[in-house]
This record gives C-alpha cells, sequence and structure tokens, in this order.
C-alpha cells in the first residue's frame, strides 16, 4: 500500500491516468491525495471529476481556488471567466453527484505528519489553531454564510503564494519566488510550521516541483505544459508524468 501525492491536475485526465500507470496505482490498496484545483482551465475537468469520485474510497482532496470557482458558477455567485473550461461539468448527467462529492471536500486535511492544503498557511495563525480555523472556515463556506474572517481564511488556504512579514497576501503576483515584489515572501518561509510536520501544497505552478524545508509544491504546471508530480509519502519518491498539452507527449 502506498499514498501517492498529486498537484493541480486541472482537468488534465490523460496526464492523471498516465502518471497513475506511470506509478503503478492499485485502486484496491493504494491512496492517492489530490492538492485542489482539480478543473479548469485544462481540457477534460468532467473525466477527472468522474475519477475522483468513482475512486472516492481511495481519494483525499483539498479544495482549490478553480473548485472553489466552478461551485460558485454553480450556485450562481460568481459569473463566467473566458478562460474556464468546465461547461461540460455544468450539462453532465451526473453533474449532481460529481459536484455533491466535490462541494463536501475541506480546505485541509491533515494525517500523520503531513499536512495539505491547496495554497499556504498564514504567518498568524500558530500551527496548533490551523485545523480548527480551516474546519471552521470550510463548515461556513458548505453553509454559504462566510464572515468576512472566514472569507480571509479560504483565501490564504486556495489563493497565496506570497505575503508580507505580517501576513498580508501579495495577490496579484504568480511568478518565481526570486522575482515577488519587494517585501513580499513565500508564505512557507515565514508560516509555523513545527519540525515533525510537512505541508503538502500546489497552486504554484511558477514554483514547480518544490523541495523545501518542511514544505513540499506538487504544482508543476501540467496545464501549462509542464509535467504532472506525484509524491510517494511512505519514502519521498517522485514521480513526474509530461503534459498531455505540452508537444511531444
Ligand atoms: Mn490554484
Amino acid at each position: 500500500m502506498a499514498t501517492y501525492a498529486i498537484g493541480d491536475v486541472q482537468g488534465c485526465f490523460i496526464t492523471l491516468e498516465r502518471l497513475l500507470a506511470r506509478v503503478g496505482f492499485d485502486s484496491a490498496n493504494d491512496r492517492i491525495w489530490l492538492a485542489g484545483d482539480l478543473v479548469n482551465r485544462g481540457p477534460s475537468s468532467l473525466d477527472v471529476l468522474r475519477w475522483a469520485v468513482s475512486h472516492s474510497d481511495r481519494v483525499t482532496a483539498v479544495l482549490g481556488n478553480h473548485d472553489l470557482h466552478l461551485l460558485s458558477r454553480v450556485n450562481g455567485t460568481r459569473k463566467p471567466s473566458r478562460r474556464d473550461t468546465f461547461d461540460e461539468v455544468l450539462k453532465a448527467p451526473d453533474r449532481h453527484d460529481l459536484l455533491e462529492w466535490l462541494s463536501t471536500r475541506p480546505l485541509l486535511h491533515q494525517e500523520g505528519e503531513f499536512v495539505m492544503v491547496h495554497a499556504g498557511l498564514s504567518p498568524r495563525w500558530t500551527f496548533a489553531e490551523v485545523e480548527a480555523l480551516a474546519a471552521d472556515a470550510s463548515e461556513a463556506l458548505a453553509a454559504g454564510r462566510l464572515d468576512t474572517e472566514q472569507r480571509a481564511i479560504v483565501d490564504v488556504l486556495t489563493r497565496m503564494r506570497t505575503c508580507t512579514k505580517s501576513g498580508e497576501m501579495c495577490d496579484d503576483y504568480t511568478g518565481p519566488p526570486g522575482g515577488a515584489p519587494s517585501g513580499c515572501f513565500p508564505w512557507y518561509e515565514l508560516a509555523e510550521i513545527p519540525e515533525d510536520k510537512t505541508v503538502l501544497f500546489g497552486h504554484w505552478a511558477a514554483l514547480g516541483f518544490y523541495r523545501g524545508e518542511r514544505v513540499i509544491g506538487l504544482d508543476s504546471g501540467c496545464v501549462w505544459k509542464k509535467s504532472l508530480t506525484a509524491l510517494r509519502l511512505e519514502d519521498g519518491a517522485v514521480f513526474q508524468e509530461p503534459s498531455e498539452l505540452s508537444s511531444g507527449a
């Protein structure tokens, strides 16, 4: 039995299938952790969701900003973006089950030494309170009654890449850490992470696969024609599959 943590799939279903074949995924014994953004921008969001739901006893997923965008489109609280590629999900006969599954995913998953979120943790939080803050925000999100503080928590967990020393998100910056605006730092350089914990995250394609101190970034930019990455949690082995969108893949 092995556990594979996989970065942002974003509708790259062919690449996901190839990556699962590459690692020799055994659906009877292995587990898959998905770091959020299962959907959007890529070609096959519907296939990714159907696969996740049909393997829901094997799959642990946290919500990313694109997953939340899809859910907001469904309940009409967000307008379509020109770049949305998940219309087939909205029209699918099984959309109710798929969206019900997606909407009940958490914002954070903690198990053993690992903590998985889509984006980041705030330097304003102590590690001890992170799980409860995320659970409270998840509950409010599911009920559609986020207050300002809970919305800020959702933003950090699903959208943050860099922030100031006081924990203010540097919202617009999506590039690599080295090019961040003055006073903006990768969140993981500032957040409190205990020695015996490792935070798994996605969302930062320009960072790429990244093994840092107590953090591992898993978004290697599948939807940007780069690759999809799986990390085997038991031994740290890394597997990468070239994106189906790259030429020659
Ligand atoms: Mn994202």
